[in-house]
């Protein structure tokens, strides 16, 4: 049994100059812990819903400061001096407080920050590093495979890319540390090659570089050009690619709409086909939009044995479409992402799920995001294999993969991806 002693939050900045929360939390007889609240820019219409002020006089309307009150206000009136069993049953608490389906009147952010900032608060009382206070009994944690978003497009940038990520996935890396080195070689490498052939070298959201490049083709043989002079082998015994088109961005009127094509989503189908056989792609994500279920079960039927179809927007973390997901065998992996669905528990529940269907998981940070290094941990302890954190660079971003180098500097973990 534990009790919250202590509860307040706070308005500070995310990773885009937008306001978002810190969370601080303690527990009778422990000391503060606090929790950063990251934030999306290309979001699931099913994801829970996060709360700005809307008062155009602050911060364009993006305020946060209804959200401070919620937290500092209602949700401490009625979590303070009460006791509790376990993360889920506060975190049920959180949700019969807010009462509504998707989290939007207390703010998903609101809850999100809380129960972070709990899990956080439970491991320090319990001694426990956090990853290992998050795994479930029977699963091994493991150092995940990160996924470094080199090339950024779409809702993340200001160039004309429409696909959003273009990641390297180092699987043949020995270790979490080599695969960190393999990641900033060959992010330095590219930068080299798009400064050679008159490229912009300015960054996107995520810390990826952001060309005038429309082709997905054309950035594919970038990387595999950077992989290779990196001296790195460009496969799945090396360091493959990833890719998140963000497709829900790309889809109007029935119609993918890719460098100035309007493609029916057997036509984007054949296309990524051709990707597949062309470059050493091991993980698309977001292949489809979220809309397009039939769609997504043909992408399954024609890729599902050959690469892992990782659902993002459609599965927005939430177990019930999960597993709906699952026997419709839509896909055959999860995007895992704390603010989609609004709580730890129900993260690590869509995780479960996923271990039970035999998928596969990759949790990841948001494109606004804070210096808070949570979600590594949370793959560490879920023993997922797959973390996607963006570039290794930025400090919001590298905070996680530092995390990750001091858990298997500190603990004797596998590596790599299930
Ligand atoms: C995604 C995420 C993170 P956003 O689409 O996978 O990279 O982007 O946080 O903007 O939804
Ligand atoms: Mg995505």
């Amino acid at each position: 049994m534990f009790e919250l002693a202590f509860l307040t939050a706070h308005e500070i900045l995310d990773s885009r100059a937008r306001p978002t929360l810190s969370v601080t939390v303690a527990l009778a007889g422990g000391r503060p812990v606090r929790a950063g609240v990251p934030a999306g820019a290309s979001t699931g219409s099913r994801e829970a819903a996060e709360r700005r002020d809307g008062d155009a006089s602050r911060f364009t309307g993006q305020g946060v400061l209804g959200v401070v009150e919620a937290v500092r206000g209602e949700i401490s009136a009625a979590l303070l001096g009460r006791r509790f069993a376990d993360q889920g049953e506060i975190d049920r608490a959180l949700v019969e407080l807010d009462g509504t389906h998707d989290k939007h009147r207390l703010g998903a952010n609101a809850i999100v920050g809380v129960s972070m900032a709990v899990a956080r608060a439970l491991a320090e009382q319990t001694a426990q590093p956090l990853w290992r206070s998050l795994n479930p009994r029977g699963v091994p944690a493991r150092l995940p495979v990160p996924h470094f978003n080199v090339v950024n497009g779409g809702a993340h940038a200001a160039n004309a890319l429409d696909f959003q990520e273009f990641m390297l996935a180092p699987l043949g890396a020995p270790s979490l540390a080599e695969a960190v080195r393999a990641g900033a070689e060959i992010y330095a490498r590219l930068r080299n090659e798009l400064a050679a052939k008159g490229h912009t070298v300015g960054l996107g959201d995520e810390g990826g570089f952001a060309p005038e490049l429309t082709s997905p083709e054309e950035v594919c043989r970038l990387l595999v050009g950077a992989i290779e002079a990196a001296g790195y082998r460009p496969g799945r015994d090396g360091v493959a690619l990833a890719l998140d088109p963000a497709a829900s961005e790309l889809y109007r009127d029935g119609r993918y709409h890719l460098a100035g094509e309007a493609l029916t989503s057997d036509e984007l189908i054949e296309r990524y086909g051709e990707l597949v056989a062309a470059f050493p792609i091991w993980s698309l994500e977001d292949g489809l939009a979220e809309s397009d279920w039939a769609g997504w079960r043909q992408l399954a039927d024609r890729l599902g044995d050959q690469i892992q179809l990782v659902g993002d927007d459609i599965l927005v973390t939430n177990p019930a479409i999960i597993t709906e997901a699952i026997e419709q065998k839509i896909a055959n992996a999860a995007l895992i992402k704390l603010n989609q669905i609004g709580t730890v528990s129900e993260t690590l529940e869509a995780m479960r799920l996923c271990r039970q269907g035999g998928w596969a998981q990759m949790v990841s940070h948001r494109s606004g995001e804070t210096e808070d290094s949570f979600i590594a941990d949370l793959a560490v302890g879920s023993g997922c294999g797959q973390l996607k954190s963006g570039a290794p660079a930025r400090g919001e971003r590298v905070a996680k993969y530092n995390r990750l180098i001091e858990i298997e500097a500190d603990h004797a973990l596998g590596y790599g991806a299930r």
